[in-house]
């Protein structure tokens, strides 16, 4: 018989930025806490997973972080016993020893690459697709997140949109998060817009509409890749966390890069948020406001096709204003120009947008990727029992 799966290896390669950790961090908690598996993280950079997780420290091989084992991936892999659910996230590269390793059990694990997220109809047909290994009794399975009920779902914890209704609801929570980051809570006349974003050169005409508002704008930006344009459009070349810069009607105040958990807050505490890449776009989405990506670019361009599918398929329930005002703001945030002409149409409809990001969250929160990935891996099992017991 298959053993029933409670040991899990998460292997996390920190190419760039910190969506890769983003994801393996929140799937990592998520697998501990609300099924039960011991779950093991290896990471082979600590120190962007440092800025999700303050608490992890960057000279330890092996360390438990809120329930997750968390272990340094370095060159020399240790002789480890393989977890039965081994995740391979975005198509890392497993250690050699790691994969011999696996291949030697009685019962080999249940292996899956975790891809990107992505909005593309060809996702469908690849979801759940075996690539056997060329040489060991080996497969591996491809295992897709996304938005339709035949791909792999998104990630959400259990009780993420209750604690969003609860802080949405509730002005004391709200009044808690302003404070925690240095201010008390705007009134109702000011829009509240987080900014987390790659360098962008629409940044100046987007603060320019802001500050030519006729109500007050209050923007804050957590410290990373876009600081610099920011601080350069108010002549600071050392812009930093707590600074507060002003023009016009426009509030700019520099936040430090806060824990992933909290990052939530700051979503849900703003009107409309400015993400990038995957797990801040996906945590804007279960936010329930209006939103603007910056898509991840890529050098082979393939990434415009990505962003019209998710453009597409996010605007497809909104009146025609609507759907050409949010497209035509996130085209011209990503195309890095006429950003300031575009946000006029895009705050005219943001009634409308927000009902429909409301509407969206509450739907998407049917497709769950951890509770997905689980059934998945409990079925390949099924199916290899069977096998055996059929020879
Ligand atoms: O950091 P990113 O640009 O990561 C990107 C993308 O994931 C892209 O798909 C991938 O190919 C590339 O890296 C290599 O954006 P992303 O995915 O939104 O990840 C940011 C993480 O940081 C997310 O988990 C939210 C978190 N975060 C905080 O914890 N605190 C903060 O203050 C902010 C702004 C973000």
């Amino acid at each position: 018989m298959q053993k029933i799966t409670n040991h899990c290896d998460i292997f996390c390669n920190v190419i760039d930025n910190y969506g890769d950790i983003g994801v393996c961090w929140r799937l990592a908690r998520q697998l501990a806490h609300e099924h039960g598996l011991a779950v093991r993280l290896w990471v082979d950079d600590l120190g962007s997973f440092a800025r999700l997780c303050p608490e992890v420290d960057v000279a330890l091989e092996v360390q438990h972080c809120r329930g997750v084992e968390v272990r340094r991936w370095g060159h020399d892999f240790p002789a480890v016993q393989p977890a039965e659910l081994v995740i391979e996230a975005f198509a890392c590269k497993l250690p050699q020893n790691y994969i011999e390793a696996m291949a030697a059990q009685q019962h080999p694990p249940v292996w899956i690459n975790l891809e990107y997220l992505s909005a593309e109809e060809w996702v469908e047909s690849h979801h759940k697709l075996p690539s056997p290994h060329p040489r060991l009794p080996l497969t591996k399975y491809f295992f897709f997140p996304g938005f339709t009920p035949k791909t792999g779902g998104l990630l959400l914890e259990r009780d993420l949109l209750a604690r969003r209704d609860a802080f949405q609801g509730d002005a004391a929570r709200q009044q808690a998060f302003w404070r925690s980051i240095g201010m008390e809570m705007p009134g109702a006349e000011t829009l509240k817009i987080s900014l987390f974003a790659y360098e962008n050169a629409a940044l100046g005409g987007l603060f320019d509409a802001w500050s030519e508002s006729d109500r007050p704008v209050l923007c804050l930006v957590p410290e990373g890749r876009i600081l610099p344009q920011a601080g350069q459009y108010f002549g600071d070349a050392a812009p930093c966390a707590g600074k507060v810069y002003s023009r016009g009607s426009l509030h700019v105040r520099v936040l430090p890069f806060v824990e992933q958990e909290r990052y939530d807050e700051l979503l849900w505490a703003c009107d409309v948020n400015v993400v990038r890449g995957e797990d801040s776009c996906v945590r804007a989405q279960w936010a329930g406001r209006p939103f603007i990506w910056q898509i991840y670019p890529q050098h082979d361009a393939v990434h415009w096709d990505k962003l019209q599918a998710f453009l597409n398929r996010y605007s497809a329930p909104l009146g025609l204003p609507a759907s050409a005002a949010l497209q035509g703001l996130w085209q011209a945030w990503n195309q890095e120009s006429g950003v300031g002409q575009a946000w006029p149409a895009f705050i005219g409809v943001r009634g409308e947008i927000e009902r429909h990001a409301q509407h969206w969250a509450r739907q998407l929160a049917e497709n769950n990727l951890a509770l997905n990935l689980l059934d998945f891996s409990r079925e390949i099992g099924r199916m290899r029992a069977i096998k055996i017991e059929g020879q």
